[in-house]
């Protein structure tokens, strides 16, 4: 890849995750202020893998998500203010208000929902590329989930399938090494998830979830190949959450000497130390990045809570 083309791809990738970074600061804020009803598992620190692994992907294509989605609906070019109004519970809300943060959903970016069920948007995804197979279209899915949900039956089921029938799905693991206060290695004899791709008869990686450019490179690939109907792929991304499970958890169960190594990792001070991008192109994307987020926290604070008449409407449950 060339310099200029390199420096582009840096400016987006900035871009998109400094949105998050900074979308996720608020969220904070407003669960500080209790103005959030309920809580959320915010992305900071997990920034490069839905920038690199959704910038890999077309408009046409489809994600499930999950607990921790807001960065992927971030990537995938959501709109910060009907995204600020769910989490907040307001009417001008992606789902009116109803979903909130671990139900957001973007059907116009083809984000197919976050998930409260751990592991649950694994079976969604692969059922969302045996429907592209069916529609004979050229539409990939690209499944996220945390390193405990491989560790759901529901992970292995979903992935025998996609593997038996090549289902255009690249499964993305996004290895924080927790799952809420339980380390992955102490629940698991084999650390390297990626691994478990080869029971399957499907190629497997593991990669740095902190350089965008690696997550970019590897998920293009599995996605190339799933397009052109090779099957899919399982691709380990090794990260780091910045902050406890969810905005409630102060996180102590981590040692500090661990949390100060992964935040000198940082996937933003990475970028901005690579030298593909200049002070003042930062300081351009970070200022007009700073006023899109505070104008999508004056809209989702201004925003009305949708009318009481409205409970019933849009709620499928018997
Ligand atoms: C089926 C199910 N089991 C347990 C839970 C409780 N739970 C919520 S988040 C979580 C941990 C998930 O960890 P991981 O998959 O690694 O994702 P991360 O939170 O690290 O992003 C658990 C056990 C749940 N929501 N759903
Ligand atoms: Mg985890």
């Amino acid at each position: 890849m060339r310099l200029d083309e390199n420096r582009d791809l840096a400016g987006k990738f900035y871009t998109v995750m400094y949105r998050t970074r900074r979308f996720e600061e608020e969220v904070f804020e407003f669960y500080k202020r209790g103005l959030m009803p309920g809580l959320a598992h915010l992305y900071l620190g997990q920034e490069a893998v839905a920038a690199g692994a959704c910038g890999a992907l077309k408009d046409s294509d489809y994600i499930a998500s999950t607990h921790r989605g807001h960065g992927h609906l971030v990537a995938s070019g959501a709109d910060l203010k009907r995204m600020m109004a769910e989490i907040l519970g307001k009417g001008t809300g992606y789902s009116k208000g109803k979903g909130g943060s671990m139900h957001i959903m973007a059907l116009d970016k083809g984000i197919l929902g976050a998930n409260g069920i751990v592991g649950g948007g694994i079976p969604i995804a692969v059922g969302a590329a045996y429907a592209s197979r069916l529609l004979q279209n050229e539409s990939v899915t690209l499944s996220f989930f945390g390193d405990s949900a491989a560790n759901e039956g529901v992970f292995h089921e979903s992935l025998n399938m996609a593997a038996a029938w090549d289902l255009p799905v690249v499964f993305v693991i996004e290895n924080n090494l927790y799952g809420i206060s339980v380390d992955i290695r102490k629940v698991t004899k084999e650390p390297r998830l990626s691994k478990r791709a080869e029971g399957y008869g499907i190629p497997g990686s593991t990669i740095d979830g902190n350089d965008v450019f690696a997550v970019y490179k590897e998920v293009g690939l599995a996605v190339a190949r799933a397009r052109e109907g090779k099957g899919p792929s399982l691709v380990e991304c090794l990260t780091y959450r910045h902050q406890g499970h969810h905005v409630g958890d102060p996180g102590v169960y981590r040692p500090e000497s661990e949390v100060a190594e992964w935040k000198a990792r940082d996937p933003l001070d990475r970028l901005e130390k690579a030298g593909l991008l200049t002070a003042l192109k930062i300081k351009t994307i970070r200022d007009s990045v700073d006023e899109e987020i505070a104008a999508a926290c004056s809209f989702a604070e201004k925003s009305a809570y949708a009318d009481a008449a409205e409970a019933y409407t849009d709620v499928f449950a018997d």
